[in-house]
């Protein structure tokens, strides 16, 4: 089987990205932890590239990366590529994107997720993206998930993404929608 390597130190979107690779025939690795990469792209797409591409080369494997983030409109779509930078925990996070975006009735968002993968050689194999719009919370819901999910309510289900089933997130989700795009061109290239 050949070595996928996913390329993120972040726990909540390991969580969610390895029940999609799974099923299929690679040999899924994480990523060393020294590896670190500077995320110096101007979108969530370059983002992602940069960090397969640069750990594909580090390690000499595969690598598959996801950049993702939130945009609030009423905030000229930050934070953005920013998001991970925000604050330094997930409740700093929160509670400045509650600030900034006060009483404001304008609360609608969206999350933005770019998957790329790369091969051993550092060159982009493949790339998708996913989107799901949703609106910005007076105050935070639900206990599941990571980062911003109990502000991200999402009216399609009536539910914050911290309020839902994983399953369900999983239908859903920014990522969700990138990584049902990407896994017909996965499995493609495992025959
Ligand atoms: P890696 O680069 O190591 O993967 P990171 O956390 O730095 O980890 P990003 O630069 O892509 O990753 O930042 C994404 C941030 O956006 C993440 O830290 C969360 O704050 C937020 N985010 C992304 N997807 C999310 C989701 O499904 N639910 C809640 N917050 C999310």
């Amino acid at each position: 089987m050949t070595v996928l390597v996913l390329a993120t130190g972040n726990p909540g979107k390991l969580r969610e990205i390895q029940p999609y690779l799974e099923g299929l025939s690679w040999d899924l690795k994480l990523k060393p932890e020294e590896i670190e990469v500077d995320e110096v792209g101007i979108t969530f797409a370059e983002n992602a590239a940069l960090k397969a591409s640069q750990v594909a080369i580090a390690t000499g494997n595969w690598a598959i990366a996801d950049d993702s983030g939130l945009e609030v409109t009423a905030l000229d779509n930050a934070p953005g590529i920013f998001s991970a930078r925000y604050g330094t925990s997930d409740a700093d996070r929160i509670e400045r994107l509650l600030r900034e975006l006060g009483d404001r009735p304008d609360r609608e968002a969206r999350f933005v997720c770019a998957i790329a993968v790369a091969r051993p050689d550092g060159a982009i194999a493949m790339q998708t993206e996913g989107i799901c719009p949703g609106e910005i919370l007076l105050a935070p819901r639900g206990e599941g998930g990571f980062g911003y999910d109990p502000i991200f309510f999402v009216p399609e289900k009536g539910l914050t993404f911290a309020e839902m089933p994983p399953a369900m997130k999983q239908e859903v989700s920014h990522r969700g929608r990138a990584f049902q795009a990407l896994l017909p061109q996965l499995k493609a290239l495992e025959s």
